[in-house]
């Protein structure tokens, strides 16, 4: 192992290796764990499928349900056309009870226990893990394998997840993370796929566009028009065509396609730093216009903040002037505090120094953020607070969101948090755990 590279930061080669979880149909794994005669049986989980009931839905299908036509989010009167219930079929002869499923109510509590003991497998394997819902991570695992081992490395976590937990994994494996995700997919229930480097573009190729990072049903209709169906035609197509049509996501998505994706699997942490951005249809200079932008950001943050149980002792405005002049400045206060009139004020005061420039993007941040229920400062102090702090310099067109790592401890002001630029856009990630912080298992080693 490289005891220089951090986790989650690339090799010297630059190919890390990011494996992807996803559960198999996990709902119904989790019933079959607790009920195992229904193994290898159709079993539907969702809601308002007892007599009497009308509505409600299909959360998920087994595997063998779905060969019925039943899958998620379907509503459940349809799949009940398509697979009638076991009991209803042995008590009516114009059924057919070897055609017929196991229907269960959706147990959230249950499900969670169960992924909750899958997750303690994944990290005591992978000392980056993001977890991305109650059944499918990204995991960081450079370090604890390499390429020629990588396919075994992954069998041996689908089997311990398996035999430990009871319920089937697929897992994909891949030097970026939508290529990850898109082959934990390929080849389900349990499947295992691997992805080398220098293989991405190619296995994304035949691929429909639906399953490039970053394109929904919409844009996937909208490439279609433009006669891009499958994620090759959409890497081999003119950039300046995308850009025009979709803006920088359309370049984006382009690179995807291409098997470009520097995203790091970074765990979900609590937020470093709250913020929201605007853009102006044109520069303006307007000052009632900006200020009116600036305290509707100011609200929004400010809002964010206290849904969090978040306190701020930073608060701070970015500026971006035309084409790319990002200009960042932050007031810290004596100490952290929940009080949205004070990011309305301090941005309104930082936005004075940019009086009759044109300014084509605001936004308002708030950092050094705490969330213990410690004691907010006192206002009183706030007037002597002079810590201002500024950054400027080139910036990315985009709309942020919360930059992440650890909470700063309390009190302390971090300069770096008001530094405001580029590399602000992911949600929630959080600074990556150091080396040795987990425990590695025989099975992993
Ligand atoms: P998914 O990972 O989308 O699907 P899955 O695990 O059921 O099956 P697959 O093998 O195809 O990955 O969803 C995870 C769980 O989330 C799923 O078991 C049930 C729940 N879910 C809903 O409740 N409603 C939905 O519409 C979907 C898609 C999922």
């Amino acid at each position: 192992m490289d005891g220089a590279r951090l986790p989650g930061t690339p090799t010297d080669d630059g190919d890390r290796i990011v494996a992807h979880v996803d559960m198999d149909c996990f709902y119904a794994a989790c019933e079959r764990r607790r009920e195992p005669p229904l193994e290898g049986e159709p079993v539907v989980v969702g809601m308002g499928f007892e007599p009497g009931e009308t509505h409600g839905a299909v959360a998920t299908a087994s595997y063998e349900a779905r060969e019925y036509g039943v899958d998620s989010a379907m509503a459940i009167s349809a799949a009940l056309g398509r697979l009638p219930r076991k009991v209803d079929a042995v008590e009516d002869p114009a059924l057919d009870v070897a055609d017929a499923g196991f229907y269960r109510p959706v147990d959230m509590e249950y499900y969670e226990s169960v992924s909750e003991r899958v997750r303690a497998i994944i990290h005591d394997c992978a000392p980056v893990v993001r977890e991305v819902s109650i059944d499918e991570a990204y995991l960081d695992v450079t370090d604890e394998t390499d390429w020629n081992t990588v396919e075994q490395w992954a069998a041996r976590l689908k089997d311990e997840i398996r035999s430990t937990v009871g319920v089937p994994a697929s897992v994909g494996v891949a030097p970026t993370m939508s290529a990850a995700k898109v082959a934990s997919d390929r080849d389900k229930p349990d499947g295992l796929v691997v992805v080398e480097p220098g293989d991405v573009r190619d296995f994304f190729a035949d691929l429909p566009v639906e399953d490039v990072h970053g394109v929904g049903p919409v844009t996937a209709e909208e490439l279609d028009d433009l006669g891009i169906e499958t994620a090759g035609d959409l890497a081999s197509a003119d950039p300046d065509v995308l850009e025009e049509r979709f803006g920088e996501r359309g370049l984006e998505i382009y690179s995807y396609a291409r098997g470009e994706d520097d995203r790091e699997v970074t765990p979900r942490g609590r937020p470093k730093s709250l913020s929201r951005e605007s853009a102006f249809t044109e520069a303006t200079d307007d000052r009632a216009e900006l200020g009116d932008r600036v305290r509707s950001l100011a609200a929004s943050v400010a809002d964010r903040a206290t849904s969090k149980d978040a306190l701020y002792q930073t608060i701070g405005i970015k500026v971006v002037r035309p084409p790319f002049d990002v200009n960042t400045r932050a007031r810290s206060l004596p100490g952290p505090v929940d009080e949205p009139e004070l990011v309305e004020s301090v941005a309104l005061d930082l936005l004075d120094e940019f009086e009759g420039q044109r300014v084509r993007k605001v936004g308002v941040r708030v950092s050094n953020l705490s969330f213990t229920a410690g004691e907010q400062a006192s206002l009183g102090g706030f007037e002597s607070a002079n810590d201002d702090t500024a950054t400027t310099g080139p910036g990315a067109d985009e709309v942020n969101d919360d930059g992440a790592s650890e909470p700063a401890p309390d009190g302390q002001v971090t300069l770096t948090g008001a530094a405001w630029a580029e590399g602000d856009a992911s949600d929630d990630a959080a600074t990556p755990a150091v080396d040795g912080q987990t425990t590695i298992d025989d099975f992993c080693k």
